[in-house]
Protein backbone atom coordinates (compact mmCIF):
# COMPACT_ATOMS: atom_id res chain seq x y z
CA UNK A 1 0.00 0.00 0.00
CA UNK A 2 1.22 3.60 -0.05
CA UNK A 3 3.18 4.31 2.74
CA UNK A 4 6.64 2.01 2.95
CA UNK A 5 6.67 0.58 6.21
CA UNK A 6 9.73 1.17 8.80
CA UNK A 7 11.51 -1.90 8.47
CA UNK A 8 13.79 -1.23 11.05
CA UNK A 9 11.07 -0.75 13.50
CA UNK A 10 9.06 -4.09 12.08
CA UNK A 11 12.62 -6.14 12.74
CA UNK A 12 13.14 -5.12 15.96
CA UNK A 13 9.56 -6.18 17.33
CA UNK A 14 9.90 -9.43 15.33
CA UNK A 15 13.07 -10.40 16.64
CA UNK A 16 11.17 -9.63 20.26
CA UNK A 17 8.34 -11.44 19.10
CA UNK A 18 10.26 -14.56 17.92
CA UNK A 19 12.73 -14.93 21.21
CA UNK A 20 9.24 -14.88 23.19
CA UNK A 21 7.75 -17.43 20.75
CA UNK A 22 4.66 -15.98 19.70
CA UNK A 23 2.46 -16.47 17.11
CA UNK A 24 0.91 -12.88 17.11
CA UNK A 25 1.50 -9.43 18.41
CA UNK A 26 -1.65 -7.71 18.92
CA UNK A 27 -2.15 -4.16 19.73
CA UNK A 28 -5.27 -2.27 20.65
CA UNK A 29 -3.95 1.26 22.25
CA UNK A 30 -3.55 3.98 19.89
CA UNK A 31 0.29 5.01 20.54
CA UNK A 32 1.38 0.50 19.86
CA UNK A 33 -0.75 0.53 16.85
CA UNK A 34 1.00 3.36 15.53
CA UNK A 35 3.95 2.22 16.22
CA UNK A 36 3.16 -0.99 14.43
CA UNK A 37 1.37 0.35 11.53
CA UNK A 38 2.68 4.00 11.18
CA UNK A 39 -0.38 5.80 11.81
CA UNK A 40 -3.28 6.07 14.44
CA UNK A 41 -6.13 4.04 13.73
CA UNK A 42 -9.20 4.52 15.61
CA UNK A 43 -11.71 1.90 17.30
CA UNK A 44 -9.57 -0.79 16.03
CA UNK A 45 -6.96 -3.54 16.33
CA UNK A 46 -3.35 -4.62 14.91
CA UNK A 47 -1.64 -7.66 15.02
CA UNK A 48 1.89 -8.65 13.74
CA UNK A 49 1.36 -12.07 12.12
CA UNK A 50 5.28 -12.89 13.31
CA UNK A 51 5.18 -16.25 10.91
CA UNK A 52 4.25 -13.90 7.96
CA UNK A 53 5.86 -11.10 9.08
CA UNK A 54 2.20 -9.41 7.84
CA UNK A 55 0.71 -6.26 9.77
CA UNK A 56 -3.12 -6.92 9.91
CA UNK A 57 -5.86 -3.96 11.18
CA UNK A 58 -8.87 -5.13 12.46
CA UNK A 59 -10.59 -2.22 12.00
CA UNK A 60 -14.00 -0.41 12.40
CA UNK A 61 -16.01 0.01 9.34
CA UNK A 62 -15.64 3.68 10.13
CA UNK A 63 -11.94 3.89 9.95
CA UNK A 64 -11.38 1.32 6.79
CA UNK A 65 -11.06 3.62 4.22
CA UNK A 66 -8.95 5.65 6.02
CA UNK A 67 -6.34 3.22 6.81
CA UNK A 68 -4.36 2.90 3.52
CA UNK A 69 -3.91 6.06 3.45
CA UNK A 70 -2.38 7.16 6.65
CA UNK A 71 -0.77 3.57 7.73
CA UNK A 72 1.78 0.44 6.33
CA UNK A 73 -0.64 -2.20 6.90
CA UNK A 74 -0.92 -5.44 4.55
CA UNK A 75 -3.84 -6.18 4.91
CA UNK A 76 -7.80 -4.97 6.62
CA UNK A 77 -9.79 -6.71 8.35
CA UNK A 78 -13.30 -4.63 8.88
CA UNK A 79 -15.74 -5.84 11.46
CA UNK A 80 -18.84 -5.35 11.49
CA UNK A 81 -22.25 -5.29 13.64
CA UNK A 82 -25.15 -5.26 11.17
CA UNK A 83 -23.86 -4.90 7.33
CA UNK A 84 -20.89 -4.25 5.10
CA UNK A 85 -21.00 -4.23 1.32
CA UNK A 86 -17.34 -3.18 1.07
CA UNK A 87 -14.21 -4.59 -0.82
CA UNK A 88 -12.77 -5.67 1.98
CA UNK A 89 -12.25 -8.70 3.75
CA UNK A 90 -14.51 -8.76 6.75
CA UNK A 91 -16.12 -9.85 10.04
CA UNK A 92 -19.64 -10.02 11.68
CA UNK A 93 -19.04 -9.00 15.34
CA UNK A 94 -20.95 -7.95 18.30
CA UNK A 95 -17.36 -5.37 19.36
CA UNK A 96 -13.66 -5.15 18.76
CA UNK A 97 -12.87 -7.52 21.09
CA UNK A 98 -15.60 -10.74 19.23
CA UNK A 99 -13.97 -9.74 15.85
CA UNK A 100 -10.50 -10.23 17.22
CA UNK A 101 -11.43 -13.39 18.62
CA UNK A 102 -13.16 -14.49 15.49
CA UNK A 103 -9.61 -13.61 13.19
CA UNK A 104 -6.90 -14.66 15.43
CA UNK A 105 -7.37 -18.60 15.95
CA UNK A 106 -5.56 -19.29 18.90
CA UNK A 107 -1.72 -19.81 19.07
CA UNK A 108 0.27 -17.87 21.58
CA UNK A 109 -0.67 -14.00 21.13
CA UNK A 110 1.46 -11.49 23.03
CA UNK A 111 -0.24 -8.96 24.26
CA UNK A 112 1.29 -6.00 26.56
CA UNK A 113 -0.69 -5.92 29.92
CA UNK A 114 0.34 -2.25 30.80
CA UNK A 115 -1.58 -0.91 28.19
CA UNK A 116 -4.58 -2.01 28.44
CA UNK A 117 -7.52 -2.09 31.28
CA UNK A 118 -8.21 -4.21 33.59
CA UNK A 119 -11.56 -4.53 31.75
CA UNK A 120 -10.20 -4.58 27.99
CA UNK A 121 -8.53 -7.41 29.49
CA UNK A 122 -11.30 -9.26 30.41
CA UNK A 123 -13.40 -8.45 27.51
CA UNK A 124 -10.37 -9.96 25.54
CA UNK A 125 -9.64 -13.44 27.95
CA UNK A 126 -12.99 -14.27 27.19
CA UNK A 127 -12.67 -14.41 23.49
CA UNK A 128 -9.22 -15.75 23.40
CA UNK A 129 -7.05 -18.28 24.78
CA UNK A 130 -3.16 -18.25 24.80
CA UNK A 131 -2.66 -14.39 25.81
CA UNK A 132 0.71 -13.13 26.84
CA UNK A 133 1.92 -10.27 28.81
CA UNK A 134 4.67 -8.72 26.11
CA UNK A 135 4.55 -5.04 27.89
CA UNK A 136 8.37 -5.85 28.77
CA UNK A 137 9.50 -7.41 25.55
CA UNK A 138 7.49 -4.44 23.60
CA UNK A 139 9.48 -1.85 25.59
CA UNK A 140 12.92 -3.70 24.70
CA UNK A 141 12.11 -2.89 20.83
CA UNK A 142 10.60 0.25 21.21
CA UNK A 143 13.15 1.72 23.64
CA UNK A 144 15.55 1.39 20.46
CA UNK A 145 14.65 4.06 17.79
CA UNK A 146 15.18 3.53 14.59
CA UNK A 147 16.73 5.99 11.70
CA UNK A 148 12.93 6.88 10.77
CA UNK A 149 12.00 7.44 14.67
CA UNK A 150 15.02 9.43 15.03
CA UNK A 151 14.48 12.12 12.33
CA UNK A 152 11.02 12.37 13.15
CA UNK A 153 12.56 12.58 17.16
CA UNK A 154 14.28 15.39 15.74
CA UNK A 155 11.74 17.19 14.09
CA UNK A 156 9.37 17.22 17.94
CA UNK A 157 12.93 18.31 19.27
CA UNK A 158 13.03 21.09 17.06
CA UNK A 159 8.97 22.06 17.54
CA UNK A 160 9.56 22.12 21.61
CA UNK A 161 12.66 24.39 20.81
CA UNK A 162 11.13 26.96 18.44
CA UNK A 163 7.84 26.80 21.21
CA UNK A 164 9.93 27.73 24.09
CA UNK A 165 12.28 30.49 22.48
CA UNK A 166 9.09 32.04 21.17
CA UNK A 167 7.06 32.01 25.09
CA UNK A 168 10.50 33.51 26.60
CA UNK A 169 11.05 36.25 24.15
CA UNK A 170 7.50 37.27 25.66
CA UNK A 171 7.82 36.90 29.44
CA UNK A 172 7.75 40.39 29.67
CA UNK A 173 4.93 41.62 27.93
CA UNK A 174 2.24 41.32 30.97
CA UNK A 175 0.99 38.07 29.09
CA UNK A 176 -0.43 35.62 32.27
CA UNK A 177 1.29 32.35 32.63
CA UNK A 178 -1.96 30.86 31.32
CA UNK A 179 -2.00 32.71 28.25
CA UNK A 180 1.53 32.21 27.26
CA UNK A 181 0.67 28.57 27.27
CA UNK A 182 -2.30 28.97 24.99
CA UNK A 183 -0.40 31.09 22.72
CA UNK A 184 2.81 29.18 22.86
CA UNK A 185 0.53 26.09 21.95
CA UNK A 186 -0.86 27.22 18.88
CA UNK A 187 2.55 28.12 17.84
CA UNK A 188 3.93 24.84 18.15
CA UNK A 189 1.31 23.72 16.37
CA UNK A 190 1.60 26.33 13.33
CA UNK A 191 5.22 25.57 13.74
CA UNK A 192 4.42 21.35 12.57
CA UNK A 193 3.00 20.06 15.89
CA UNK A 194 0.08 17.67 15.30
CA UNK A 195 -0.03 17.60 19.31
CA UNK A 196 1.22 19.37 22.58
CA UNK A 197 0.07 18.03 25.92
CA UNK A 198 -3.23 19.31 27.07
CA UNK A 199 -1.42 21.40 29.36
CA UNK A 200 2.14 22.81 29.58
CA UNK A 201 4.30 24.11 31.87
CA UNK A 202 4.33 27.82 32.70
CA UNK A 203 5.20 28.00 35.99
CA UNK A 204 6.49 32.16 37.36
CA UNK A 205 7.99 32.73 40.86
CA UNK A 206 6.80 31.23 43.71
CA UNK A 207 4.88 28.67 41.22
CA UNK A 208 8.35 27.56 39.90
CA UNK A 209 8.88 25.89 43.11
CA UNK A 210 6.41 23.39 42.10
CA UNK A 211 7.89 20.73 39.50
CA UNK A 212 4.63 20.23 37.80
CA UNK A 213 3.03 23.17 38.00
CA UNK A 214 0.52 24.25 34.99
CA UNK A 215 -0.36 27.61 34.95
CA UNK A 216 -2.74 30.07 36.29
CA UNK A 217 -3.22 33.20 35.68
CA UNK A 218 -0.34 34.91 37.52
CA UNK A 219 1.55 37.47 35.66
CA UNK A 220 5.76 37.01 35.52
CA UNK A 221 7.03 40.11 37.47
CA UNK A 222 10.64 41.03 37.75
CA UNK A 223 12.32 39.16 39.80
CA UNK A 224 10.91 35.60 38.84
CA UNK A 225 11.90 32.82 37.85
CA UNK A 226 9.26 31.41 34.78
CA UNK A 227 9.98 27.63 34.09
CA UNK A 228 9.09 26.35 30.94
CA UNK A 229 8.25 22.85 30.07
CA UNK A 230 7.21 22.18 26.48
CA UNK A 231 5.77 19.02 25.45
CA UNK A 232 4.63 18.47 21.64
CA UNK A 233 4.70 15.80 19.28
CA UNK A 234 5.61 15.35 15.38
CA UNK A 235 3.86 12.81 13.64
CA UNK A 236 3.16 11.21 16.97
CA UNK A 237 6.72 11.37 18.34
CA UNK A 238 6.58 13.89 21.12
CA UNK A 239 9.86 16.61 22.14
CA UNK A 240 10.05 17.61 26.16
CA UNK A 241 12.40 20.32 26.97
CA UNK A 242 12.66 22.40 29.42
CA UNK A 243 14.20 26.11 30.45
CA UNK A 244 14.28 28.44 33.44
CA UNK A 245 14.49 32.09 32.50
CA UNK A 246 14.48 35.00 34.91
CA UNK A 247 12.64 37.85 33.70
CA UNK A 248 14.22 41.42 34.72
CA UNK A 249 16.75 40.43 37.25
CA UNK A 250 18.05 37.13 39.12
CA UNK A 251 18.29 37.33 42.78
CA UNK A 252 21.76 35.64 43.96
CA UNK A 253 20.05 32.31 45.69
CA UNK A 254 17.92 32.07 42.53
CA UNK A 255 21.11 32.48 40.36
CA UNK A 256 23.31 30.02 42.81
CA UNK A 257 20.59 27.43 42.33
CA UNK A 258 20.94 27.68 38.11
CA UNK A 259 24.42 27.14 38.14
CA UNK A 260 23.96 23.77 40.40
CA UNK A 261 21.45 22.78 38.04
CA UNK A 262 23.26 23.50 34.99
CA UNK A 263 26.00 21.80 36.27
CA UNK A 264 24.59 19.11 37.25
CA UNK A 265 22.91 18.94 33.71
CA UNK A 266 25.57 18.98 32.13
CA UNK A 267 27.70 16.60 33.98
CA UNK A 268 24.43 14.30 33.41
CA UNK A 269 24.90 14.67 29.79
CA UNK A 270 28.26 14.43 29.90
CA UNK A 271 28.02 10.95 31.46
CA UNK A 272 25.12 9.30 29.36
CA UNK A 273 26.60 7.33 26.47
CA UNK A 274 26.51 3.00 25.25
CA UNK A 275 26.92 0.82 28.01
CA UNK A 276 26.34 3.23 31.14
CA UNK A 277 23.52 2.49 33.38
CA UNK A 278 20.70 4.70 33.23
CA UNK A 279 21.37 4.76 36.98
CA UNK A 280 24.45 6.20 36.62
CA UNK A 281 23.77 9.06 34.52
CA UNK A 282 21.02 9.72 37.93
CA UNK A 283 23.26 9.44 39.95
CA UNK A 284 26.12 11.99 38.71
CA UNK A 285 23.36 14.95 38.73
CA UNK A 286 21.95 13.64 41.90
CA UNK A 287 25.38 14.08 43.85
CA UNK A 288 26.43 16.96 42.21
CA UNK A 289 23.23 18.79 43.69
CA UNK A 290 23.65 16.92 46.90
CA UNK A 291 27.25 18.22 47.46
CA UNK A 292 26.22 22.22 46.69
CA UNK A 293 23.21 21.02 49.82
CA UNK A 294 20.21 20.87 47.60
CA UNK A 295 19.94 17.09 48.18
CA UNK A 296 16.11 17.17 49.61
CA UNK A 297 15.49 19.94 46.74
CA UNK A 298 15.77 17.58 43.58
CA UNK A 299 12.33 15.62 44.11
CA UNK A 300 12.49 13.76 40.98
CA UNK A 301 14.01 11.27 38.73
CA UNK A 302 16.76 12.79 36.07
CA UNK A 303 15.35 11.87 33.35
CA UNK A 304 13.21 9.27 31.16
CA UNK A 305 13.04 7.60 27.57
CA UNK A 306 10.91 9.76 25.05
CA UNK A 307 8.97 8.18 21.70
CA UNK A 308 5.21 7.69 21.26
CA UNK A 309 4.73 8.17 24.50
CA UNK A 310 6.30 11.13 26.59
CA UNK A 311 7.30 8.95 29.62
CA UNK A 312 8.63 5.96 28.71
CA UNK A 313 11.48 2.98 29.82
CA UNK A 314 14.17 4.19 30.41
CA UNK A 315 13.69 5.96 32.90
CA UNK A 316 16.69 7.45 34.23
CA UNK A 317 16.57 7.03 38.29
CA UNK A 318 18.61 5.52 41.27
CA UNK A 319 16.00 2.35 40.81
CA UNK A 320 16.78 2.43 36.99
CA UNK A 321 17.59 -1.74 36.04
CA UNK A 322 18.69 0.04 32.21
CA UNK A 323 21.41 0.45 30.71
CA UNK A 324 22.04 3.13 27.82
CA UNK A 325 22.27 1.61 24.00
CA UNK A 326 22.78 3.37 21.32
CA UNK A 327 19.64 4.31 19.43
CA UNK A 328 17.63 5.09 23.04
CA UNK A 329 16.52 8.96 23.06
CA UNK A 330 15.82 10.09 26.72
CA UNK A 331 15.73 12.97 28.73
CA UNK A 332 17.50 14.36 30.93
CA UNK A 333 16.19 16.98 33.39
CA UNK A 334 17.04 17.75 36.89
CA UNK A 335 15.65 20.53 38.91
CA UNK A 336 15.99 22.13 42.35
CA UNK A 337 12.70 23.29 43.89
CA UNK A 338 12.71 25.84 46.85
CA UNK A 339 9.39 26.36 48.49
CA UNK A 340 8.58 30.40 48.80
CA UNK A 341 11.89 30.97 46.78
CA UNK A 342 11.31 29.24 43.56
CA UNK A 343 12.24 26.62 40.94
CA UNK A 344 14.90 25.91 38.16
CA UNK A 345 15.05 22.83 36.10
CA UNK A 346 16.98 22.52 32.30
CA UNK A 347 15.89 19.46 30.44
CA UNK A 348 17.13 18.37 27.57
CA UNK A 349 16.08 15.08 24.72
CA UNK A 350 19.42 13.31 24.66
CA UNK A 351 20.08 10.75 21.94
CA UNK A 352 22.29 7.61 22.84
CA UNK A 353 25.11 7.49 19.73
CA UNK A 354 27.83 4.81 18.74
CA UNK A 355 30.40 6.92 21.24
CA UNK A 356 28.54 9.16 23.17
CA UNK A 357 25.46 11.18 22.98
CA UNK A 358 23.81 13.68 20.76
CA UNK A 359 21.85 16.44 21.93
CA UNK A 360 18.55 17.00 20.10
CA UNK A 361 17.30 20.24 21.43
CA UNK A 362 19.16 22.89 20.69
CA UNK A 363 18.26 26.43 23.37
CA UNK A 364 21.42 27.95 25.20
CA UNK A 365 21.54 26.92 28.45
CA UNK A 366 23.39 30.33 29.21
CA UNK A 367 21.32 31.88 32.36
CA UNK A 368 19.28 34.69 30.39
CA UNK A 369 17.19 37.65 32.15
CA UNK A 370 14.49 38.80 29.99
MN1 LIG B 1 10.45 15.45 30.65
Amino acid sequence: MAMERDGERIARLLARAEEKGLDYVLFLDPENIHYLCGGVIDYSAAYLDVGEGRIVAIANVMEAERIPKVTWVDDIIVYYRDRYDGPLESVKAENLYDAVGKVLDGGKIGVPYGFISKKEFDLLSEKLEGLIDFSEDLWRARMIKSRREIALLREAARIVDEGIKWASERLDRGLSEYSLMVESKCYMLRRGADKTLDFLIVASGPNSAYPHWRCSDRVPRPGDAVTLDYVASYNGYFGDETRTFFVGMAETALKRIYEVVLEAQVEAIEKAGPGVKAKEVDEVARRIIERNGYGKYFTHSTGHGIGLNVHEPPRLSSKSEYTLEPGMVVTIEPGIYVEGLGGVRIEDMVLITEDGCEVLTSLSKAIEII
